[in-house]
């Protein structure tokens, strides 16, 4: 695939999976840093796929390249869904990801109905108004206390009873091949082939 695409994330963990899963799917990715680019994009829709192309439209604007995005969350069942779409900003702007895992096991204390997913948007926007998207879950429960220290985010309490382990005791290959953003990625890649081809 000779195209190359934008980056439109600032996540450090997502840009090492999206670059991984679609380098290994001969997508060619460069991040907006690579670029000199800085664009906060608010991120005010209600739904991941919503905000994905919010960030994918506005990285797009900005570098005049077509751009991936991902926009994705911890949905929690005993939470209502939450914290969802809220999922990086849950507890608010003081916490890091230790902060806000930790803040959910509290809010988690006693409670026996334990399943969750995560869920991810992936929208990509082309200079020409051109727009694909796809998405992928994975169904988990909240674990009691964390393990593991790979991945990011949540990963150390999503706990994936297949493989009878957190997201964080994986490796990236272990994660991506089930993950949300995996399952997204490969939809997407599939999409992108045959947009390539008309
Ligand atoms: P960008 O908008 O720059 O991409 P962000 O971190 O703000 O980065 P989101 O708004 O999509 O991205 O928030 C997603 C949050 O959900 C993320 O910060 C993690 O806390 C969590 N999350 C998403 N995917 C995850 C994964 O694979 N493992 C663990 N946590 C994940």
């Amino acid at each position: 695939m000779d195209v190359t695409f934008v980056l439109a994330t600032h996540n450090p963990g997502k840009i090492r999976e999206m670059g991984e899963i679609l380098g290994e799917l001969g997508i060619k990715v460069v991040s907006p840093k690579d670029l000199g680019i800085t664009v906060d994009v608010e991120e005010t829709g209600t739904t991941f796929a919503e905000n994905a192309m919010l960030k994918a439209k506005a990285i797009c604007a900005s570098s005049g390249l077509p751009a991936i995005a991902d926009d994705s969350g911890l949905c929690v069942d005993a939470l209502n869904g939450g914290p969802g779409v809220y999922s990086a900003r849950y507890g608010g702007e003081g916490l890091d990801d230790v902060g806000r895992y930790r803040l959910l096991l509290e809010n988690m204390r006693g409670q026996t109905t334990r399943a969750a997913h995560f869920a991810c948007a992936i929208a990509c926007a082309f200079p020409n108004g051109d727009e694909l998207t796809a998405e992928g879950t994975v169904e988990g429960t909240i674990a009691f206390a964390p393990m593991g220290e790979g991945g990011f985010g949540y990963d150390p309490v999503f706990f994936y009873p297949p493989l009878a382990k957190t997201f964080g005791q994986l490796t990236a290959q272990e994660k991506s091949a089930i993950s949300h953003r995996g399952k997204a990625l490969k939809e997407f890649a599939a999409r992108l082939e045959t947009y390539l081809k008309k």
